[in-house]
């Protein structure tokens, strides 16, 4: 595919995804959910890039859904936009690599939404987040109103659904909508020594990790558990074991490529 919104950038392993349509604060419109697909799917099986960080062209990380596209949409094709929508940024969070939003300016609405489907949010000190969207009498699409419940609990997740107040990245830090607030210029850096530092783990384990916490979260704690003991087994007689000998013969572990 040929890709207009979105760019690739590769280092150390690391995909570096933007979000490039400054002239609409990066609003997301089809073509970017296609783009998003069709680059995950790129992704997925290319050894080269372990983790991918994403993050916004100029002063937003992303402003919403594109509300010039949804304007004209009716019952029907609101329904479908959501739902691909949804697909999509499902296809992130289960993503087998780890990714990791670098926030750098607006993470509004569908935005928000977009960094939240991450696994880590770092946020620059200019960056602002909100779920503005009964200002224009609608609510989340993009499953905005289950991921902020569960990220930032209930009373938190209604007062900034409810308000659509805008928040600093201090008070997404306070509440929990973010791992880390940096200075601008050190974001994308901080981002990616992150990510490095997640590369030099077992890759198996990794997505192991982001396995059994996603389907915990979704279910009650015997389950979970359950879905743990066995993913815990599935380590063993491979990573699991490489990284236990290497321990105890005091050596770096060799991780098998994934
Ligand atoms: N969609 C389309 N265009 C946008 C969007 C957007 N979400 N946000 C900004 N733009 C455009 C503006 O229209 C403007 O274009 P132009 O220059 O042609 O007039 C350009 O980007 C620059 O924007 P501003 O001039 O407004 O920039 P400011 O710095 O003055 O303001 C704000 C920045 C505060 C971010 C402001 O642009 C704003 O409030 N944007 C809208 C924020 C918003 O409401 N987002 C939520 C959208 S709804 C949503 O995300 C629902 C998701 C679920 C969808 C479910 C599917 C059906």
């Amino acid at each position: 595919m040929k890709y207009e919104i979105l760019k690739l950038d590769v280092r150390d392993n690391i995909g570096l995804i933007h979000i490039s349509r400054p002239e609409a604060l990066n609003a997301l419109n089809s073509r970017f959910f296609s783009e998003m697909d069709s680059l995950l799917e790129e992704l997925r099986n290319n050894n080269a890039v372990k983790g991918l960080i994403i993050t916004g062209e100029g002063k937003a990380f992303v402003a919403g859904a594109d509300i010039a596209e949804m304007v004209n949409m009716d019952e029907a094709a609101a329904v479908k936009f959501s739902k691909s929508g949804q697909k999509t940024f499902r296809g992130i969070e289960m993503f087998s690599k780890p990714v990791i939003a670098a926030v750098n300016g607006f993470a509004l609405g569908g935005g928000c939404e977009l960094a939240m489907a991450c696994d880590i949010r770092i946020a620059g000190v200019k960056a602002k987040f909100g779920q503005p969207e009964v200002s224009l009498g609608l609510i989340p699409g993009f499953a905005g109103t289950q991921r902020l419940t569960r990220l930032v609990g209930l009373g938190n997740a209604l007062h900034l659904l409810m308000t659509a107040d805008m928040i600093g990245s201090e008070e997404a830090l306070r509440i929990g909508l973010v791992q880390m607030v940096v200075e601008q210029e050190e974001l994308l850096n901080t981002a990616l020594d992150i990510m490095k530092k997640i590369l030099t783990k077992g890759p198996k384990a990794v997505s192991t990790i982001k396995k059994v916490v996603r389907k915990g979260i979704e279910t009650d704690i015997d389950s979970g558990s359950e879905i743990e003991a066995e993913e815990f087994g599935t380590l063993f007689g491979n990573e699991g074991t490489e990284g236990m000998k290497a321990f105890l013969e005091k050596r770096t572990p060799e991780w098998e490529e994934k």
